[in-house]
């Protein structure tokens, strides 16, 4: 249903050099004017290409993102606790099957997308590869990640590509909201117990550096940001928004009463941002290597999910097929109503 308009693609006669540029040029005209780009539009392929590299990565990251918190569901300290986490989890599935949509209108399936990230050859976020260990990671991961993510995501909302763009408004709207509930685990944690402050601050040990690591590699090594922002998909390289997330995070720590656990932390009254200490790189690239602590346990824990689900596929085929043999030929107001009977 989402490709529908992409039929013609690749198949339309080649343009001679000077009309390609011409072509290049009028879209780089549109971008620059902030016009919206949409499915049926023309793109170049390398746009489009980057595009299902970057929706899929965070459709990927999406349903990944699920396990982690999803750990915890059957042991969070109370019914209410539970219920919101239920929600949060439910949520981060949702805004997956977003973006693979919104990914499927460039002419990429989605079953080729879950075999790419089945395979191992799709990228996920580094971040949905450390583990879970107490009831206070999820704090620290609907505070820090989801801070981190919706950092990185508002400008998504202005993305030159429009299904991208209008996806991204409401998973932020979502994303909010479960940054502000981490946040307020973090908040009741710090509050309490010796035990429990204790057990606050060792998640902001171990999940602030791997935090800093989600908004991608330094700027000078970050191969796609130049183009990207060009074509107005990135609006703010990694290093900028890792700064503002440094700039609104730490104050919130402080906050809370916590530590963040970089000697090299402090204030430059000069340009007026928190100044860190730096990024251990070789811990971001061996976990995008597939060596992080639990590369291979995510993996496996979404094939097992792939397979456990292989019947539900199949039942839906099925049905949808024999939807169609009961639907007369003619299109019309008789098919709809045959279509719907037999959906009945
Ligand atoms: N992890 O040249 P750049 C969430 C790769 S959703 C793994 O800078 P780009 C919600 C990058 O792909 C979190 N790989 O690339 C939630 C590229 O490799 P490639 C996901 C990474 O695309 C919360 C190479 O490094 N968010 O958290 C990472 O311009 C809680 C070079 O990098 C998104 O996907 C990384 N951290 O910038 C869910 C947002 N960083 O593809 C559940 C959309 C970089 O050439 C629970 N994506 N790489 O093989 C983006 O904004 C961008 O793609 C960046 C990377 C900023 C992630």
């Amino acid at each position: 249903m989402y490709t529908q308009g992409l039929d013609t693609h690749g198949k339309e006669p080649l343009p001679t050099a000077a009309e390609g540029e011409a072509r290049a040029a009028r879209f780089q005209g549109r971008i620059d004017a902030e016009e919206k780009i949409e499915p049926k539009d023309w793109m170049p392929e390398a746009y489009r290409q980057t595009l299902i590299r970057q929706i899929s990565q965070h459709a990927h990251s999406e349903i990944v993102g699920m396990l982690p918190e999803g750990n915890w569901i059957t042991r969070a300290p109370t019914l209410k606790r539970k219920a919101v986490l239920i929600a949060k989890v439910q949520d981060e599935g949702g805004h997956g099957m977003y973006l693979y949509s919104a990914a499927e209108t460039l002419g990429i399936p989605r079953a080729q997308m879950l075999v790419q990230l089945l395979s191992g050859a799709a990228k996920y976020s580094s971040i949905f590869n450390y583990p879970t260990l107490t009831w206070a990671d999820i704090g620290a991961i609907g505070w820090l990640v989801d801070g981190a993510a919706i950092m990185n995501q508002i400008p998504l909302c202005r993305c030159s590509y429009g299904p991208y763009a209008r996806a991204m408004v409401r998973i932020c709207k979502e994303e909010s909201f479960h940054q502000r509930q981490g946040f307020e685990i973090m908040l009741t944690l710090s509050q309490g117990s010796h035990a429990q402050r204790a057990m606050a601050q060792d998640a902001l040990n171990r999940w602030w550096w791997p935090s800093l690591m989600m908004f991608g590699p330094s700027d000078a090594d970050s191969m796609h940001t130049g183009q990207s922002m060009r074509w107005k998909i990135k609006r703010f390289s990694n290093d900028e928004l890792r700064q503002r997330f440094i700039d609104v995070t730490v104050p919130q720590a402080h906050f809370l009463g916590l530590t963040i656990p970089d000697d090299e932390l402090h204030w430059d009254e000069a340009t007026q941002h928190y100044r860190a200490g730096p990024i251990d790189w070789s811990e971001f690239y061996a976990v995008l290597k597939g060596n992080g602590p639990c590369n291979r346990e995510r993996l496996e824990a979404r094939r097992r999910a792939h397979e456990a689900g292989r019947w539900v596929r199949e039942a839906a085929a099925a049905h949808a097929q024999r939807s169609q043999r009961a639907a007369p030929p003619v299109a019309g107001v008789a098919g709809v109503a045959g279509a719907a009977g037999a959906a009945a």
